[in-house]
Order: structure tokens, then sequence, then C-alpha cells
């Protein structure tokens, strides 16, 4: 039969849902980043002297994306893709390069950054500490000295009156949890070292400051914007169903990985900063935050090996949700694949969606990253960025991503152009109880 003989096939709509997946009215759209991976030239950071002393040179951070000379065409790039919010970073040892010794002119520098986001109409999200130390303060111990919570808070105490009229929502602490286990359990960052103790006191010492500086941030500002953490939730799931010993490790995972800072600093959080990437299988022996196997296994993931699980960043919201808002402080793919960004873009906000639609208080997602960037001890390998970095001359390159993501965001929903990319599942009840009334009129006029 030829094309135009063809009978025109019915599609029943009801079959369908054709709607846009919505997200509620006023929801922020960005991106995330850190000064360290994309600013360049932090020289009086530990990060930059651990890399030049423990890392080859093409591990080493270097002039990154510049953009602490290119911020400007780089939040230009945010705006035209319809960005209402950016999440950043400052770099403390830029601020007080020297133990008392602020810069004004670096204080100078930060404003103009922030007041750049400003004039786009951008909310602004920002990150107090996002894992790298003054020399110094290295020098003197890092987070396992006590002291560390005095010197982060008057940093803050000095910073803060300067840009708070160019804040929107304060982060103290970026991931907490993964600076422990990077640097006492993996032991493959700055200051690594085998220690319970010293990563019993940096962990406690995290708690304090984080409780320090949300005092600070609402005593002295009681207009105050909203304060939280951003942190790192896992999706943990057992490999052997009928394993005992697995669904403990499961729990235990979940009680040490995504509640116990929560926990230890309850009250002190006007919202829930979420990084949510991947999801972990324990199995057997290896019960500790392991990814098992996954390259053996059938699962999509990304170029670093994490496994791509949508269903993961319901579950973690569903559970840590209560009466505080959300929001999705980082969420992204490194892959030099950016259909399978598209895929993972679009399938996990599909998944924030229903959480939304189950209740759940999400008001932001901040797609990591804007721009490839430095991934610290692995370098520039990684690709995040919804736009690409030519490492050669640090030119910028939108990725189809990146459109993918306006799309998104100009919608304030996922079209159904964009769902069947992925497929998707039929909102099941709505339809049928929207067919049942349908029936139920039939039946009427024939009875009639
Ligand atoms: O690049 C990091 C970021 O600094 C913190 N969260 C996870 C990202 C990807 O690994």
């Amino acid at each position: 039969m030829s094309q135009d003989e063809a009978v025109p096939q019915e599609h029943p709509k009801e079959h369908h849902d054709h709607a846009i997946l919505k997200f509620p009215e006023g929801f922020l759209w960005g991106t995330a980043t850190s000064a360290h991976q994309v600013e360049g030239n932090n020289i009086h950071s530990d990060w930059w002297e651990w890399e030049q002393t423990h890392q080859p040179p093409h591990l080493r951070s270097g002039k990154s994306c510049d953009q602490y000379h290119l911020y400007e065409q780089d939040f230009e790039l945010a705006k035209e893709l319809n960005h209402n919010a950016h999440r950043l970073s400052i770099e403390w040892s830029r601020i007080e390069p020297i133990e008392g010794q602020f810069d004004t002119a670096e204080i100078e520098h930060y404003k103009k950054v922030l007041k750049a986001l400003k004039d786009r109409k951008l909310t602004v999200m920002l990150t107090l500490w996002h894992w790298t130390l003054p020399k110094w303060v290295a020098d003197k111990g890092g987070w396992e000295n006590g002291a560390t919570v005095k010197y982060f808070e008057r940093f803050v105490r000095r910073i803060v009156p300067e840009i708070s009229e160019f804040v929107d929502l304060w982060v103290t602490l970026n991931e907490p949890g993964v600076y422990i286990y990077e640097t006492y359990i993996e032991r493959i960052w700055p200051h690594s070292k085998k220690s319970w103790v010293g990563q019993v006191k940096a962990y406690l010492n995290l708690v304090s400051a984080h409780k320090r500086v949300y005092k600070y941030l609402h005593s002295s500002f009681p207009a105050g914007k909203p304060v939280g953490v951003a942190n790192n939730i896992l999706s943990f799931e057992v490999y052997h169903k009928h394993s005992i010993v697995e669904q403990m490790a499961v729990a235990l995972n979940d009680l040490f990985v995504n509640h116990l800072f929560y926990f230890l600093t309850r009250g002190s959080h006007d919202f829930l900063g979420i990084n949510y990437y991947f999801n972990i299988r324990l199995k057997g022996n290896n019960l500790i935050s392991q990814n098992v196997g996954l390259t053996q296994q059938t699962h999509e993931v990304s170029d670093l090996g994490w496994e791509i699980h949508p269903e993961g960043i319901f579950e973690v919201l569903t559970d840590l949700s209560d009466d505080l808002p959300i929001y999705i402080t980082e969420c992204g793919i490194a892959s030099t694949n950016d259909d399978r960004r598209n895929r993972f873009l679009i399938s996990y906000l599909q998944e924030v969606a229903r959480a939304i639609k189950a209740g759940v208080n999400v008001r932001g997602f901040f797609y990591w990253s804007l721009l490839d960037n430095f991934e610290w001890h692995l370098g520039f390998e990684p690709r995040f960025g919804l736009v690409e970095i030519d490492y050669t001359n640090l030119e910028r390159h939108i990725r189809p991503s990146a459109l993918v993501y306006t799309d998104i965001i100009q919608h304030n929903g996922i079209p159904h152009s964009l769902l069947r990319f992925i497929g998707h599942t039929v909102q099941a009840e709505e339809v049928l109880e929207k067919r049942q009334k349908e029936i139920e009129k039939e039946i009427e006029k024939k009875n009639k």
C-alpha cells in the first residue's frame, strides 16, 4: 500500500497525555559552578598548592575557564539561554590570602561579578565555601582545627555585608560529606590521611561552621535571605534483594550520607539543598558507598561510570521532603555524548516533576554545570557543561542540550515533544478518570 492510500491511524487522544509537564510558578532554573573550578589561577588556595606538588601538569587547574575575566560573557550566555538563576561560589583564598588581611580589590571584583548577575536579572545563590581553603588555613590543620570555624566565620562576617545586596540565597557549605569522604576514606584529595579522629573532628567542625554562619546570617540580616547547605545525596539499592546484610548497608549508608549532616544541623536550614547525581548498588563485601560492577551491567552510565537512574532523584526527594523547601542545587552528567545529556536532563526533570506532583516542595533546579570545567583531581576530561569549552583558546560553544534545557525553561515545564524523546509514562489515573466520565456520559446518552 502506498503512503497516499494509507488509512490514517486513529490515535485515541485519551491514551496519551500531550500536556506539558508543568513546574510551579516562579521555579528557579539555572546552573551551578564553583570558583576554583571555573575562575583559574587560584594561587593562594590549598588546592592550587597541592596540584603543583602532587598532580601532573594536565591535572592542574591553571587558567581553567578563565571565568575570573570572562564572567560577563558567561553570564550573558546564561541569560541568552533563558536561565533565571545562577549558583556560584566566592573564593576565600582570594579574599583573605594572608591571615586577617582582606584584599579589597578582590572584594570589589566579586561585587562586580555578582552585580553582573543581578544586572541580568538572575536570582543569585551564593556558596560561601566550596572545598578550597586559603593555604594559611590548611597549614594550620584545615577543618580538623577547631579554630577554622572561627576563621571561616570571620571571613563570612567581613564579606557578607559587602555583597549581601546582590545575593538572594546563601549556601554555607558545599557537600561537606564528599569532602570528608575524599580526604579521609578515599584519600585522594589534598591533606588526605587515615585518621578517624581527624575525620570526626573535621566533620563536626563543618557542622558548627554551618550553624554559626546560619545564625550570623539571620541575626545580622533580620530580613534574612534563605540559608542552606548543598548536600551530596545518593540513592542506594541492594544488589541482592534477599540479602539482609546489604539491606542494612543501604540503611546505614542512607543514614550517614543523606541524613546525618541535616540531622546534626537541624533547625539551621531555611531550605534543603540537594546535589543528586547517581545511584549506588551495594553488594556483598563492598558495602561502603561503592559502585558495583556497573560497567558489566546494562545500565547507562556517565563518562565517570555514574549510573543514570532518574527514579533515584524521585526517591531522595520524597525521602527528604519535610516542611522545608528544596532546591536541587546540583544535578548533571559528565558526557561527551550530548544525546545522553539530553536523555539525562529530560528523564531526571520528569522525575522531579513527579516528586512535585507527589507533594514535594521543590523550588528550583541548578544543572551542573554551565560550562565544562576543572573536575578536581580528574582535571578537565569530564565534560559536564551545557556549554563546551575549547581549552586551546577558551572559546565557548553552546551544546544542543543547552537548548533543550532552554526549551524546558521557556515552557516552565517539559513539553511533550521532549518527553517523546525518551518515552514517558502516561499519567494513568487522570486519563482513566477522564475516560470513565466520558463512558458514563455515553451510557447516559444511550439510555435516554
Ligand atoms: O564538580 C563537582 C562539584 O564541585 C561538586 N559536586 C559534584 C560535581 C561533579 O563531580
